[in-house]
């Protein structure tokens, strides 16, 4: 029976040694498995640079003014604060290299109110006035200019309001457009 109690115990503690090197291989094995879940690389979501359509804006009020114009058919400016009943000088620059018959440029400002796609659409018809198609809209007007000229013009606003500006060369007005807001 001594000999029989013997195995019984011997067999009893290779089961429980068994199983305890069970226990850690499956630890082991777990260690394993949640190192190469980390070591995976995560999937980088590539965001596409956003395009920029937005025309830099003027934020300060100031009412000497340069804006610039250029042979891709665009104002550096789309905003222009200015203050109210006093007088403001404005400089349109055209910064490009193309000719006035290609690619001309003005800076139009517009009277409250004006029909504004009305006024384009008569300009285009309006060379022999230096596309100025009538005087009773507008404000002020530069003349047209082209690549590496400019010119200066003076106006005062006489109450607080936003108001159209645009390039009235045929075909550009679509784009080449903005407000001033006189405060
Ligand atoms: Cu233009």
């Amino acid at each position: 029976m001594n000999k029989i109690n013997t195995l019984a115990i011997k067999a009893l503690a290779i089961a429980l040694f068994a199983s305890s090197c069970g226990n850690s291989n499956s630890n082991g094995n777990d260690t394993v498995e949640n190192s190469n879940q980390q070591t995976e690389t995560p999937t980088v979501v590539e965001t596409p640079t956003p395009i920029k359509e937005e025309l830099p804006i003027a934020t300060e009020t100031s009412n000497e003014v340069t804006i610039e114009s250029n042979d891709q058919m665009k104002y550096n400016l789309s905003e222009i604060k200015v203050k109210v009943s006093d007088p403001v000088k404005l400089t349109l620059k055209h910064v490009g290299q193309m000719k006035k018959d290609v690619m001309g440029h003005n800076f139009v400002l517009l009277k409250l109110g004006t029909d504004v796609a009305a006024f384009t659409s008569e300009a285009m018809n309006a060379k022999d006035k230096d596309y100025i198609p009538n005087q009773k809209d507008v404000i002020a007007h530069t003349k047209v200019i082209g690549g590496g000229e400019q010119d200066v013009i003076e106006f005062t606003l006489p109450s607080v309001g936003v108001y159209d500006f645009i390039c009235s060369f045929p075909g550009h007005a679509g784009i080449m457009k903005g407000k001033i807001i006189a405060e």
